[in-house]
């Protein structure tokens, strides 16, 4: 395609949404019935549109406005302009702004991965290429994913809250069923791998005390055997002795263990007395965090993420020191729809290996905002979307509807403690329990 004024951007649209989430566990509380996201939306002066889409935050989406008058006449092709003159109007941001929840709170990353994910589908569709070609090619034309369970309450989300629809089927009815204990959650693998076909489980630990949550561990081994691999994810919340005693129990059957501690030192401690991999999307988050994991050794996979570490070509930066240092390389998620995944399929597309497959939220979602509806897994791996940029298009009927379940829910940022509360009076948070 020719353009006749250049590639500048002209409009840029933040839409807030809310989509519906069923009542997840987590170390941090429990998953509002609504799950928060941001749709990102930049035009050219050709009309050329380019979208993505990161964690929902009312701070993220005010910063995102700020950032509309820098952005206005900018080149898309750009980007190390575009993002010098963000960084220069927003300041840097430490590594210790992250936060102590499992998700990161960062501003700017989220704004790069915003700016830079809707620019690099703009750019695709001008050269009339994926996005993954423009990551430097595709090493894999399907990209595999992880079941990610949860422990959760009965309900469903969205309107339905606790209740459960009497009519659901299937992994519909499996995803609003409740999982409290080691049986319930190995319904809710069998459910999932069926519906998607995975071949690799995590769980999502830090919501029971550890011996429950190993016990699940022990049961879903013997329900899936030896070739299924297992993943468990405390989200930091156990000691040093905690996670050497519970790690040592698990060391022949898990694939890796995710953040059994809080802090690089710590994970380095456990890391030396087990011989399970540790994974992180913790302790080791940025570019920062590098030189130091290094040098005491915290982790032997770093768990990338475009919102978090900048986009997707800071995650091809962040593959190549895994690749330079030893380190291993897969992808964290949070509650996402299809622009996310899109975008994290070219970037898994583009990985120069794929020893451990990627984390994903997806099945636990209903609602989407791509034209077409929901991607499709098969044998748990999605393919490349086809097609220039992201491959993907605006439902704009879908992207009204959510933007007015955000208007209506009232939700302005995540906050598990206080939907924790609701139920469990008095909760807290507690950034290291057992
Ligand atoms: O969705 O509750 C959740 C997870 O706990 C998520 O927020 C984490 O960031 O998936 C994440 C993780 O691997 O730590
Ligand atoms: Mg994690």
């Amino acid at each position: 395609m020719t353009y006749t004024t250049g590639p500048r951007i002209k409009e840029m649209y933040i839409t807030p949404i809310a989509i519906v989430d069923p009542p997840l566990l987590n170390a941090a509380g429990l998953h509002a019935p609504y799950a928060l996201r941001t749709v990102v939306e930049l035009v050219t002066e050709d009309g050329i549109s380019g979208i993505s889409e990161i964690p929902g935050n009312k701070d993220i989406d005010i910063a995102l406005e700020a950032s509309r008058a820098l952005l206005i006449g900018k080149d898309v092709f750009q980007l190390n302009q575009i993002r010098h003159v963000l960084e220069g109007h927003f300041g840097t941001e430490t590594a210790a702004q992250r936060g102590e929840a499992p998700w990161d709170q960062r501003k700017l990353v989220h704004i790069f991965s915003a700016v830079e994910v809707a620019c690099m589908d703009i750019i695709g569709k001008i050269t009339e290429r994926p996005v993954v070609d423009l990551l430097g090619g595709k090493m894999r034309d399907h990209v595999p994913f992880s079941a990610y369970l949860f422990y959760k309450f009965e309900g469903a989300g969205g309107e339905l809250g606790f209740n459960v629809d009497p009519n659901a089927t299937g992994w519909a009815a499996a995803r609003q069923a409740s999982a409290l204990n080691p049986a319930e959650i190995v319904a809710q693998a069998k459910a999932m791998c069926k519906e998607f076909g995975f071949q690799s489980i995590k769980l999502k630990g830090g919501a029971f005390e550890p011996r429950q949550e190993v016990d699940a561990i022990i049961a879903l081994r013997e329900a899936f055997g030896p070739d299924v691999p297992l993943r468990l994810d405390p989200n930091a919340l156990w000691t040093v002795e905690t996670a050497i005693k519970y790690g040592k129990e698990m060391e022949p059957i898990l694939e890796y263990l995710e953040d059994p501690v809080r802090g690089q030192a710590n994970m380095a401690l456990v890391r030396k007395a087990l011989k399970t991999p540790l994974a992180t999307n913790m302790c080791t988050t940025s570019f920062d965090d590098i030189p130091n994991s290094i040098a005491v050794g915290s982790e032997d996979i770093i768990l990338s993420d475009h919102h978090f570490w900048g986009g997707l070509r800071s995650s091809m930066t962040l593959a190549g020191i895994c690749e330079t240092f030893g380190r291993g390389l897969s992808m964290h998620s949070n509650s996402h729809l299809g622009i996310s995944l899109a975008a994290m399929v070219h970037l898994g597309a583009a990985l120069p290996s794929m020893k451990y497959v990627l984390d994903t939220h997806y099945p636990w979602q209903s609602d989407e905002i791509i034209v077409g509806g929901r991607l499709k897994f098969e044998e748990g791996s999605v393919a490349v979307p086809q097609g220039s940029g992201l491959g993907v298009e605006l439902d704009r009927e879908a992207l009204a509807k959510l933007h007015q379940n955000y208007l209506a829910c009232g939700l302005t940022k995540r906050d598990d403690e206080i939907e924790m509360q609701k139920v469990v009076p008095g909760w807290k948070f507690q950034s290291v329990r057992w």
